[in-house]
């Protein structure tokens, strides 16, 4: 019998805090996930736990975790090639994350440039602990599962490198075999798509604006907001990130829809008007939304379905977990249960 190659494990999730992905979400980490799944061995989760530091209504979020679960399946992350689960049927993660808390600094979480925009747009007052320590939980979730590659998109390039410089310091404090220490796979061609009102900031999903695409927007509305998108001085259609941040983000949605290049949109829009951009994209944009909430509402109609996903899922990440925990108990000088007991 010829053994199989063991593949890389990557690891990944999104928080269910809307009941729609946005288009960003999409594109920056959706696309790679689902071409990973291919050649890796994928762990995918929902991470609720996550959610809960921005203190959602319990019934919303219930609603909220199946249906990013349903927008997961309906993109292409296909359980019998990836573990899909949820954060919470694994309690090492929150049990992980209270070990590297003890380990991480008060200062370092301080610096993490999420917290301190999220915080600031709250309060500090009004900021949860979980708020502060959510970088600590998200190492523990990559950590957990000895992740060798995270794809993500850009904003979570700080937090990545939060999580390898914890598993470096416990390597050297606990055996360097403790945590396999994790690369981020940022795709940079995708990594950040801008807000259509705003092109040079995030599209966010927890800020609601105009400028948001919603994978669950009806696709008439999608349309009507690429429409009327922000564009730039001039008429050029070019990809230009500093000159034309609205036109540029455009192209690159238009390239991810349709597997075109930029260059080859380039040629094709010369001599064009930024309208007829908008209009062909509108158009693409909206077929595809169509296709896809054809599927996310499949996955809904069959909850028994997205349970047994859940459960086979939890199953899988459960068994990894727990080794990984074992060990790491084990390292920090806690002692297993039963030990010394004849
Ligand atoms: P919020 O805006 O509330 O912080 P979010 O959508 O950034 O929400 P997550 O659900 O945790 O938060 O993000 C899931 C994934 O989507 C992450 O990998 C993140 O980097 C990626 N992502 C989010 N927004 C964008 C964007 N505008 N462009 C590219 N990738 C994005
Ligand atoms: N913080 C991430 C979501 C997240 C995550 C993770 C991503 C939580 N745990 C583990 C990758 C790996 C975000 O995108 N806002």
């Amino acid at each position: 019998m010829t053994s199989q190659p063991t593949r890389q494990r990557i690891l990944s999730g999104m928080q269910p805090t809307n009941d729609s992905l946005s288009i960003g979400n999409y594109i920056g980490a959706m696309t790679q996930w689902v071409a990973l799944q291919e050649n890796y061995d994928a762990f995918y989760m929902v991470v609720d736990l996550h959610a809960l530091t921005v203190n959602p209504d319990p019934e919303k979020l219930k609603t909220r975790t199946r249906s990013t679960l349903a927008q997961y399946l309906a993109g292409g992350v296909d359980p019998s090639r990836s573990t899909l689960f949820l954060q919470s049927h694994v309690p090492a993660h929150a049990e992980l994350a209270w070990i590297l808390s003890c380990n991480t600094g008060f200062g370092e979480l301080g610096r993490m440039t999420q917290f301190k925009d999220k915080s600031a747009k709250q309060g500090i007052e009004g900021a949860s602990a979980g708020l502060f320590t959510y970088p600590v939980l998200m190492a523990a979730d990559i950590l957990l599962y000895d992740s060798a590659l995270v794809p993500v998109g850009e904003d979570q390039r700080q937090h990545l490198e939060l999580t390898r410089n914890l598993a470096e310091r416990m390597n050297s404090r606990f055996g360097e075999d403790t945590f396999v220490v994790p690369e981020p796979h940022i795709v940079k061609a995708v990594a950040k798509v801008y807000d259509l009102q705003q092109p040079t900031a995030k599209m966010s999903k927890s800020e609601v604006g105009k400028g948001t695409i919603w994978l669950m927007d009806p696709p008439k509305v999608a349309a009507k907001k690429i429409k009327s998108a922000v564009t730039d001085a001039g008429t050029e259609i070019r990809f230009d990130r500093e000159e034309k941040p609205g036109v540029s983000n455009l192209l690159t949605m238009y390239s991810v829809f349709t597997g075109q290049t930029i260059e080859q949109l380039e040629q094709e829009y010369a001599g064009k008007q930024y309208g007829h951009l908008k209009v062909d994209l509108a158009e693409i944009v909206a077929d595809f939304l169509t296709q896809f909430q054809g599927e996310v509402h499949r996955y809904l109609d069959d909850p028994a379905e997205l349970d047994r996903i859940l459960a086979t899922g939890a199953a899988k990440a459960q068994a990894v977990a727990q080794e990984t925990l074992a060990r790491v108990y084990d390292r920090v000088g806690l002692l297993a249960p039963g030990h010394g007991v004849a």
